[in-house]
């Protein structure tokens, strides 16, 4: 039993999610995840903002082989601060089958650094969503962006749309590649031509160096999975935003599961089918190779790039 009480109301992730219709690609990745605890094993920190059902790397790596995936790229959360040790425990039960983005503060050590390196960490998450987490001064962040730079790794961003021009200046000073989480989390309700997402399309197109991923359609959806009755694709007021950035940047666009789903209010979505929505944004079997394999292997297994081995 966990010592831990979950946050009220919380939705604990799909406990058996369907097969997918989507058959994935050999090598796809589903490359944003996350592990929680277990509680017993990997104490959630006291300075979260939520407390989560617990959801092992096991847990992960069995709905991984269930959906189809091959590999996995397992992001920090929130609930576990900048304590890594689930993360990495998890990055070595996977045999080189999952990278991490990691939560690190400034005074973390280079040789903190290089074993994180080595057990398979690839950038370092920046959070600005008020929810989750604490103001971080902006001259500590970018005092780590520059010393995991030479390291190869990334920055990984999470940001709501609005505060985009605030922190424009911010993000475009980072010298390393740019990860978007969830495409900026764009108000779905606003059109794809507006100037909010205009803003966000203008950020990718004016720096190569900025990646998006298009995931997350139960957490930005208002129209929500009901039309799951074949007339209408699920989530179908995200399918604009995303198709847009999967046509207009193939080579720059990722996809996850987000698994498992912290902080959904509404409803907690069936992982085979979030697999299957794949198809409704990216609509060719070029596409999804691009999304689903040779974007995220460039990214995470650039030692795999352009081989046999990909798509193993
Ligand atoms: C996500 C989204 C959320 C949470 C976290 O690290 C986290 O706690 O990322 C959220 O609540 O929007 O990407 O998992």
């Amino acid at each position: 039993m966990t010592p831990f009480a979950k946050t009220p109301g919380w939705l604990d992730w799909y406990p058996q999610p369907s097969k997918p219709r989507l058959k994935l690609p050999p090598g796809a990745v589903d490359a944003h995840c996350h592990v929680f605890g277990p509680g017993t094993l990997f104490p959630y920190a006291p300075e979260r903002k939520y407390t989560p059902c617990d959801a092992s790397a096991a847990q992960l790596f069995a709905l991984r082989d269930h959906l189809g995936f091959d590999k996995n790229v397992i992001v920090q959360a929130t609930c576990h601060g900048a304590d890594n040790s689930a993360l990495l425990d998890a990055l070595q039960r996977s045999g080189g089958r999952a990278r991490g983005i990691a939560t690190v503060r400034r005074d973390i050590s280079d040789e903190a650094l290089a074993d994180m390196h080595a057990a398979g960490v690839r950038g370092v998450r920046f959070n600005f969503v008020k929810r989750l987490v604490d103001f971080t001064p902006r001259d500590e962040l970018l005092e780590i962006a520059q010393r995991i730079a030479p390291l190869g790794w990334q920055v990984v961003i999470y940001f709501e749309a609005v505060d985009l021009p605030e922190l424009w200046d911010f993000f475009t000073a980072l010298p390393t590649t740019v990860v978007v989480d969830h495409m900026g989390r764009p108000d779905t309700r606003l059109p794809v031509d507006g100037p909010e997402f205009a803003l966000f399309m203008k950020f990718m197109r004016e720096h190569p160096n900025v990646w998006s991923k298009v995931s997350c359609p139960e957490r930005l959806s208002h129209s929500g999975p009901s039309a799951l009755d074949g007339q209408q694709p699920a989530y179908r007021d995200v399918v604009p935003f995303a198709r847009r950035l999967v046509e207009t940047f193939s080579d720059r666009v990722l996809w996850g599961t987000d698994w498992p789903h912290p902080n959904l209010k509404d409803h907690m979505p069936d992982d085979g089918l979030l697999v299957d929505f794949i198809g409704s944004i990216a609509t060719t079997a070029q596409q999804q190779q691009q999304l689903l394999v040779d974007n995220p292997t460039r990214l995470y297994w650039p030692e795999l790039a352009g081989t046999a081995e990909a798509a193993a």
